[in-house]
Protein backbone atom coordinates (compact mmCIF):
# COMPACT_ATOMS: atom_id res chain seq x y z
CA UNK A 1 0.00 0.00 0.00
CA UNK A 2 2.34 2.21 1.39
CA UNK A 3 3.85 2.52 -2.30
CA UNK A 4 0.94 4.51 -3.64
CA UNK A 5 1.76 7.45 -1.42
CA UNK A 6 2.90 9.56 -3.36
CA UNK A 7 3.31 12.98 -1.48
CA UNK A 8 6.79 13.26 -2.05
CA UNK A 9 7.61 11.07 -5.21
CA UNK A 10 6.66 10.59 -8.33
CA UNK A 11 7.92 8.22 -11.10
CA UNK A 12 10.56 9.41 -13.53
CA UNK A 13 9.43 8.34 -17.28
CA UNK A 14 12.13 9.00 -19.38
CA UNK A 15 12.70 8.87 -22.89
CA UNK A 16 14.35 10.74 -25.56
CA UNK A 17 15.01 14.68 -25.36
CA UNK A 18 12.39 16.24 -26.79
CA UNK A 19 12.56 19.79 -28.77
CA UNK A 20 9.10 20.25 -28.64
CA UNK A 21 6.76 21.01 -31.84
CA UNK A 22 7.51 22.85 -35.00
CA UNK A 23 6.99 26.41 -34.99
CA UNK A 24 6.43 29.00 -37.63
CA UNK A 25 9.53 30.71 -39.57
CA UNK A 26 10.31 34.25 -38.21
CA UNK A 27 10.30 33.33 -34.30
CA UNK A 28 13.84 32.39 -32.71
CA UNK A 29 14.89 29.60 -32.53
CA UNK A 30 15.02 27.53 -29.31
CA UNK A 31 17.67 27.58 -27.15
CA UNK A 32 20.28 24.81 -26.05
CA UNK A 33 21.04 21.04 -26.29
CA UNK A 34 18.31 19.58 -23.83
CA UNK A 35 19.54 17.74 -21.11
CA UNK A 36 18.36 15.61 -18.02
CA UNK A 37 18.59 15.94 -14.01
CA UNK A 38 17.66 13.54 -11.46
CA UNK A 39 16.91 15.71 -9.01
CA UNK A 40 14.63 18.45 -11.09
CA UNK A 41 13.48 14.88 -12.15
CA UNK A 42 11.90 14.79 -8.59
CA UNK A 43 9.89 18.37 -8.06
CA UNK A 44 8.96 18.29 -12.15
CA UNK A 45 10.07 16.88 -15.50
CA UNK A 46 13.76 15.75 -15.56
CA UNK A 47 13.98 17.35 -19.44
CA UNK A 48 16.13 21.39 -19.10
CA UNK A 49 15.69 22.73 -22.47
CA UNK A 50 15.40 23.88 -24.56
CA UNK A 51 14.94 27.45 -23.69
CA UNK A 52 12.96 30.13 -25.91
CA UNK A 53 14.74 33.50 -25.16
CA UNK A 54 12.63 35.30 -28.05
CA UNK A 55 12.72 39.40 -28.11
CA UNK A 56 10.44 40.13 -25.13
CA UNK A 57 12.22 37.39 -23.35
CA UNK A 58 15.32 39.47 -24.02
CA UNK A 59 14.21 43.08 -23.57
CA UNK A 60 12.25 41.78 -20.31
CA UNK A 61 15.35 40.38 -18.92
CA UNK A 62 17.86 43.50 -19.48
CA UNK A 63 14.84 45.47 -18.42
CA UNK A 64 14.30 43.84 -15.11
CA UNK A 65 18.46 43.36 -14.88
CA UNK A 66 18.73 46.78 -15.01
CA UNK A 67 15.95 47.50 -12.26
CA UNK A 68 17.63 44.86 -10.15
CA UNK A 69 21.14 46.34 -10.61
CA UNK A 70 20.07 50.20 -9.87
CA UNK A 71 18.29 48.87 -6.30
CA UNK A 72 21.43 47.13 -5.76
CA UNK A 73 23.87 49.95 -6.44
CA UNK A 74 21.86 52.56 -4.18
CA UNK A 75 21.74 49.61 -1.50
CA UNK A 76 25.44 49.82 -1.81
CA UNK A 77 26.17 53.18 -1.98
CA UNK A 78 23.76 53.62 1.28
CA UNK A 79 26.21 51.73 3.22
CA UNK A 80 29.14 53.62 1.38
CA UNK A 81 29.88 51.13 -1.15
CA UNK A 82 31.28 48.63 1.44
CA UNK A 83 30.18 44.91 0.17
CA UNK A 84 30.32 43.24 3.54
CA UNK A 85 27.69 45.45 5.13
CA UNK A 86 25.84 45.60 2.15
CA UNK A 87 25.17 41.61 2.92
CA UNK A 88 24.60 42.27 6.49
CA UNK A 89 22.35 44.77 6.51
CA UNK A 90 20.57 43.52 3.00
CA UNK A 91 17.00 43.17 4.85
CA UNK A 92 17.01 46.99 6.62
CA UNK A 93 18.41 48.94 3.20
CA UNK A 94 15.71 50.16 1.21
CA UNK A 95 15.45 52.27 -1.98
CA UNK A 96 12.66 54.78 -1.33
CA UNK A 97 9.93 56.98 -3.65
CA UNK A 98 10.21 60.95 -3.70
CA UNK A 99 9.22 62.58 -0.47
CA UNK A 100 5.84 64.38 -0.61
CA UNK A 101 6.96 67.63 -1.41
CA UNK A 102 7.77 66.03 -4.91
CA UNK A 103 4.31 65.19 -5.85
CA UNK A 104 4.34 64.14 -9.14
CA UNK A 105 7.79 65.74 -10.36
CA UNK A 106 10.36 64.10 -11.19
CA UNK A 107 12.93 64.46 -7.90
CA UNK A 108 16.98 64.45 -7.60
CA UNK A 109 17.98 61.42 -8.25
CA UNK A 110 19.22 60.52 -4.29
CA UNK A 111 15.81 61.84 -3.53
CA UNK A 112 13.72 59.57 -5.32
CA UNK A 113 15.05 60.29 -8.66
CA UNK A 114 16.70 56.26 -8.87
CA UNK A 115 13.31 55.30 -7.21
CA UNK A 116 11.45 56.31 -10.28
CA UNK A 117 13.85 55.51 -13.10
CA UNK A 118 14.10 51.65 -11.34
CA UNK A 119 10.40 51.41 -11.26
CA UNK A 120 10.47 52.28 -15.14
CA UNK A 121 12.46 49.64 -15.73
CA UNK A 122 10.68 47.01 -13.91
CA UNK A 123 7.05 48.28 -14.71
CA UNK A 124 8.61 47.50 -18.30
CA UNK A 125 10.29 44.28 -17.45
CA UNK A 126 7.20 42.63 -16.33
CA UNK A 127 5.12 44.34 -19.03
CA UNK A 128 6.97 42.63 -21.70
CA UNK A 129 7.21 39.71 -19.39
CA UNK A 130 3.42 40.05 -20.04
CA UNK A 131 3.97 39.80 -23.48
CA UNK A 132 5.90 37.00 -23.10
CA UNK A 133 3.40 34.59 -22.02
CA UNK A 134 0.62 36.20 -24.59
CA UNK A 135 2.90 35.40 -27.13
CA UNK A 136 4.49 32.25 -26.51
CA UNK A 137 0.65 30.65 -25.23
CA UNK A 138 -0.41 32.09 -28.81
CA UNK A 139 2.89 30.29 -30.98
CA UNK A 140 2.06 27.12 -29.30
CA UNK A 141 -1.99 27.27 -30.25
CA UNK A 142 -2.96 27.53 -26.36
CA UNK A 143 -5.07 29.84 -24.45
CA UNK A 144 -3.76 32.71 -22.86
CA UNK A 145 -5.56 32.07 -19.87
CA UNK A 146 -1.89 32.28 -18.08
CA UNK A 147 -1.62 35.59 -19.41
CA UNK A 148 -4.59 36.87 -18.03
CA UNK A 149 -3.76 35.49 -14.70
CA UNK A 150 -0.33 37.22 -14.76
CA UNK A 151 -2.50 40.25 -15.75
CA UNK A 152 -4.83 40.13 -12.34
CA UNK A 153 -0.96 40.24 -10.77
CA UNK A 154 0.06 43.11 -12.48
CA UNK A 155 -2.91 44.88 -11.97
CA UNK A 156 -2.48 44.71 -8.15
CA UNK A 157 1.01 45.59 -9.07
CA UNK A 158 0.24 48.41 -11.31
CA UNK A 159 -2.39 50.24 -8.53
CA UNK A 160 -0.18 49.83 -5.81
CA UNK A 161 2.94 51.63 -7.42
CA UNK A 162 1.19 53.55 -10.70
CA UNK A 163 -2.18 54.18 -10.60
CA UNK A 164 -3.13 54.95 -6.98
CA UNK A 165 -0.07 57.10 -6.82
CA UNK A 166 -1.22 59.22 -9.44
CA UNK A 167 -4.43 59.23 -8.48
CA UNK A 168 -3.35 60.61 -4.98
CA UNK A 169 -0.86 63.41 -6.54
CA UNK A 170 2.36 62.21 -5.57
CA UNK A 171 4.98 59.22 -6.01
CA UNK A 172 5.40 59.16 -2.48
CA UNK A 173 2.28 56.98 -1.97
CA UNK A 174 4.47 53.88 -3.94
CA UNK A 175 5.85 50.89 -2.31
CA UNK A 176 10.02 51.49 -1.06
CA UNK A 177 12.34 48.40 -2.89
CA UNK A 178 13.65 47.03 0.24
CA UNK A 179 12.61 43.58 2.61
CA UNK A 180 11.82 45.32 5.45
CA UNK A 181 10.78 48.89 4.56
CA UNK A 182 7.81 47.20 2.16
CA UNK A 183 6.94 45.57 4.92
CA UNK A 184 6.71 48.55 7.65
CA UNK A 185 4.86 49.99 4.11
CA UNK A 186 2.30 47.90 4.59
CA UNK A 187 2.01 47.83 8.27
CA UNK A 188 1.58 51.95 7.99
CA UNK A 189 -0.61 51.52 5.47
CA UNK A 190 -3.15 49.64 7.03
CA UNK A 191 -2.69 52.16 9.92
CA UNK A 192 -2.89 55.48 8.20
CA UNK A 193 -6.10 54.20 6.70
CA UNK A 194 -7.89 52.98 9.45
CA UNK A 195 -6.86 49.02 9.59
CA UNK A 196 -7.15 47.42 6.40
CA UNK A 197 -8.97 44.48 7.90
CA UNK A 198 -12.50 46.42 7.47
CA UNK A 199 -11.85 46.74 3.82
CA UNK A 200 -13.99 44.67 2.32
CA UNK A 201 -11.61 44.02 -0.98
CA UNK A 202 -8.95 43.33 1.26
CA UNK A 203 -11.18 40.86 2.94
CA UNK A 204 -12.36 39.44 -0.18
CA UNK A 205 -8.56 39.10 -1.45
CA UNK A 206 -8.18 37.08 1.90
CA UNK A 207 -10.93 34.60 0.94
CA UNK A 208 -10.04 34.22 -2.34
CA UNK A 209 -6.20 34.04 -1.32
CA UNK A 210 -7.03 31.17 1.65
CA UNK A 211 -9.83 29.91 -0.89
CA UNK A 212 -6.64 29.13 -3.55
CA UNK A 213 -4.47 27.41 -0.95
CA UNK A 214 -7.70 25.10 0.32
CA UNK A 215 -8.60 24.39 -3.23
CA UNK A 216 -4.66 23.89 -4.01
CA UNK A 217 -5.04 21.55 -0.93
CA UNK A 218 -8.06 19.29 -1.80
CA UNK A 219 -6.87 19.23 -5.56
CA UNK A 220 -3.35 17.96 -5.19
CA UNK A 221 -4.44 15.89 -2.27
CA UNK A 222 -7.12 13.96 -4.16
CA UNK A 223 -4.91 13.87 -7.81
CA UNK A 224 -2.64 11.95 -5.53
CA UNK A 225 -4.85 10.20 -3.77
CA UNK A 226 -6.29 8.12 -6.92
CA UNK A 227 -3.03 8.05 -8.44
CA UNK A 228 -2.88 4.33 -8.14
CA UNK A 229 -5.52 4.23 -10.91
CA UNK A 230 -3.78 6.35 -12.83
CA UNK A 231 -5.52 9.96 -11.70
CA UNK A 232 -2.96 12.25 -13.30
CA UNK A 233 -3.65 11.16 -16.87
CA UNK A 234 -6.42 13.58 -17.18
CA UNK A 235 -7.67 13.20 -20.40
CA UNK A 236 -8.61 9.31 -19.91
CA UNK A 237 -10.33 9.43 -16.69
CA UNK A 238 -12.76 12.32 -17.87
CA UNK A 239 -15.30 10.01 -19.92
CA UNK A 240 -14.64 6.91 -18.90
CA UNK A 241 -16.31 4.80 -15.74
CA UNK A 242 -14.94 3.37 -13.09
CA UNK A 243 -11.79 5.31 -13.52
CA UNK A 244 -9.62 7.45 -10.83
CA UNK A 245 -11.60 10.53 -11.80
CA UNK A 246 -15.06 9.02 -10.93
CA UNK A 247 -13.58 7.56 -8.02
CA UNK A 248 -12.54 11.28 -6.84
CA UNK A 249 -15.69 12.47 -7.79
CA UNK A 250 -17.77 10.23 -5.49
CA UNK A 251 -15.14 11.17 -2.52
CA UNK A 252 -15.91 13.98 -2.51
CA UNK A 253 -19.86 13.43 -3.01
CA UNK A 254 -20.01 10.98 -0.26
CA UNK A 255 -17.86 13.50 1.87
CA UNK A 256 -19.18 16.82 1.38
CA UNK A 257 -22.76 15.94 -1.22
CA UNK A 258 -21.05 18.01 -4.26
CA UNK A 259 -18.03 17.43 -6.54
CA UNK A 260 -16.34 19.32 -8.90
CA UNK A 261 -15.58 17.90 -12.43
CA UNK A 262 -11.74 17.44 -14.04
CA UNK A 263 -12.36 20.28 -15.97
CA UNK A 264 -14.38 22.36 -13.47
CA UNK A 265 -11.95 22.34 -10.35
CA UNK A 266 -9.23 24.50 -12.86
CA UNK A 267 -11.90 26.92 -13.53
CA UNK A 268 -12.32 27.34 -9.94
CA UNK A 269 -8.55 27.20 -9.21
CA UNK A 270 -8.39 29.83 -11.62
CA UNK A 271 -10.60 32.45 -10.67
CA UNK A 272 -9.30 32.06 -7.06
CA UNK A 273 -6.15 32.83 -8.14
CA UNK A 274 -7.33 35.65 -10.14
CA UNK A 275 -10.00 37.13 -7.68
CA UNK A 276 -7.45 37.66 -4.88
CA UNK A 277 -5.36 40.40 -6.99
CA UNK A 278 -8.31 41.56 -8.35
CA UNK A 279 -10.12 42.62 -5.64
CA UNK A 280 -6.86 43.56 -3.97
CA UNK A 281 -6.50 45.83 -6.70
CA UNK A 282 -9.64 47.19 -6.03
CA UNK A 283 -9.47 47.53 -2.02
CA UNK A 284 -5.93 49.80 -2.25
CA UNK A 285 -7.57 51.57 -5.44
CA UNK A 286 -10.94 53.01 -3.49
CA UNK A 287 -7.72 53.22 -0.15
CA UNK A 288 -7.42 57.00 0.19
CA UNK A 289 -9.35 57.97 -3.00
CA UNK A 290 -12.60 57.15 -1.64
CA UNK A 291 -11.92 56.02 1.31
CA UNK A 292 -10.18 57.57 4.06
CA UNK A 293 -10.73 55.76 7.13
CA UNK A 294 -11.64 51.81 6.58
CA UNK A 295 -12.91 51.57 10.43
CA UNK A 296 -15.02 54.58 10.66
CA UNK A 297 -16.33 53.30 6.70
CA UNK A 298 -17.29 50.10 8.25
CA UNK A 299 -19.38 51.82 11.61
CA UNK A 300 -20.78 54.61 9.19
CA UNK A 301 -22.03 50.99 6.89
CA UNK A 302 -23.35 49.15 10.47
CA UNK A 303 -20.34 46.15 9.89
CA UNK A 304 -18.14 47.76 12.83
CA UNK A 305 -19.15 48.32 16.62
CA UNK A 306 -18.59 51.44 17.69
CA UNK A 307 -16.02 50.85 20.29
CA UNK A 308 -16.69 53.89 23.10
CA UNK A 309 -20.36 52.24 23.80
CA UNK A 310 -17.78 48.90 24.86
CA UNK A 311 -14.92 50.34 26.03
CA UNK A 312 -15.49 54.07 26.95
CA UNK A 313 -11.66 54.45 27.83
CA UNK A 314 -10.18 53.45 25.26
CA UNK A 315 -11.04 57.24 23.93
CA UNK A 316 -9.77 59.22 26.37
CA UNK A 317 -7.18 61.43 24.86
CA UNK A 318 -3.45 59.96 26.14
CA UNK A 319 -2.46 63.98 26.29
CA UNK A 320 -5.08 65.22 29.13
CA UNK A 321 -3.95 62.08 31.58
CA UNK A 322 -1.43 62.76 34.76
CA UNK A 323 1.96 62.86 33.49
CA UNK A 324 1.51 63.89 29.87
CA UNK A 325 4.01 66.57 28.46
CA UNK A 326 2.52 69.82 28.82
C1 LIG B 1 1.84 42.10 -4.48
C2 LIG B 1 1.17 42.08 -6.88
C3 LIG B 1 1.71 41.41 -8.12
C4 LIG B 1 3.15 41.41 -8.23
C5 LIG B 1 3.85 41.43 -9.38
C6 LIG B 1 5.30 41.29 -9.23
C7 LIG B 1 8.54 41.50 -9.44
C8 LIG B 1 9.69 41.53 -8.51
C9 LIG B 1 11.94 42.41 -8.05
C10 LIG B 1 13.50 43.85 -9.41
C11 LIG B 1 0.76 39.31 -4.06
C12 LIG B 1 6.20 42.30 -9.95
C13 LIG B 1 7.50 42.34 -9.25
C14 LIG B 1 8.59 40.47 -10.52
C15 LIG B 1 10.89 42.23 -9.08
C16 LIG B 1 13.10 43.11 -8.18
C17 LIG B 1 14.04 43.14 -7.05
C18 LIG B 1 0.73 40.07 -5.36
C19 LIG B 1 1.23 41.33 -5.56
C20 LIG B 1 3.22 41.50 -10.75
N1 LIG B 1 -3.37 40.54 4.93
N2 LIG B 1 -2.46 43.89 2.96
C21 LIG B 1 -3.11 41.71 0.81
C22 LIG B 1 -3.56 39.29 4.41
C23 LIG B 1 -2.93 42.84 6.91
C24 LIG B 1 -2.02 45.15 3.41
C25 LIG B 1 -3.30 40.67 -0.19
C26 LIG B 1 -3.72 38.34 5.47
C27 LIG B 1 -2.87 43.92 7.92
C28 LIG B 1 -1.73 45.99 2.26
C29 LIG B 1 -3.76 39.51 0.62
C30 LIG B 1 -3.61 39.05 6.68
C31 LIG B 1 -2.12 44.95 7.23
C32 LIG B 1 -2.03 45.17 1.16
C33 LIG B 1 -3.53 39.89 2.00
C34 LIG B 1 -3.38 40.43 6.32
C35 LIG B 1 -2.25 44.61 5.82
C36 LIG B 1 -2.45 43.93 1.62
C37 LIG B 1 -2.22 40.47 -1.20
C38 LIG B 1 -3.66 38.54 8.07
C39 LIG B 1 -0.78 45.36 7.72
C40 LIG B 1 -2.03 45.12 -0.27
C41 LIG B 1 -2.62 39.50 -2.30
C42 LIG B 1 -4.15 37.19 8.37
C43 LIG B 1 0.18 44.25 7.68
C44 LIG B 1 -2.59 43.77 -0.71
C45 LIG B 1 -6.14 44.88 -0.67
C46 LIG B 1 -1.49 39.05 -3.21
C47 LIG B 1 -3.99 43.99 -1.25
C48 LIG B 1 -2.73 43.01 0.57
C49 LIG B 1 -3.64 38.99 3.03
C50 LIG B 1 -3.27 41.51 7.19
C51 LIG B 1 -1.90 45.48 4.76
C52 LIG B 1 -5.03 38.84 0.34
C53 LIG B 1 -3.93 36.90 5.22
C54 LIG B 1 -4.14 44.28 8.52
C55 LIG B 1 -1.27 47.38 2.30
N3 LIG B 1 -3.21 41.21 2.11
N4 LIG B 1 -2.68 43.30 5.69
O1 LIG B 1 -1.67 38.16 -4.00
O2 LIG B 1 -4.34 43.64 -2.32
O3 LIG B 1 -0.28 39.70 -3.18
O4 LIG B 1 -4.83 44.65 -0.36
O5 LIG B 1 -3.35 39.24 8.99
O6 LIG B 1 -1.65 46.01 -1.05
MG1 LIG B 1 -3.09 42.25 3.91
Amino acid sequence: MIEYQTIFTQVQARGHAHDGIAMDRGTWPREGKPFFNHWLGVIGNAQIGPFYLGTLGLASLVSGGLAFFIIGMNYLASVNWNPIQMVRQLFWLSLDPPAPKYGLSFPPLNEGGWWMIASFFLLLSVMLWWGRTYWRARALGLGTHVAWAFASAIWLFLVLGLIRPILMGSWSEAVPYGIFSHLDWTAAFSIRYGNLFYNPFHALSIVFLYGSTLLFAMHGATILAVHRFGGEREIEQITDRGTASERAALFWRWTMGFNATMESIHRWAWWFAVLTTLTGGIGILLTGTAVDNWYLWAVKHGVAPQYPDYWPSVTVDPSSLPGAPK
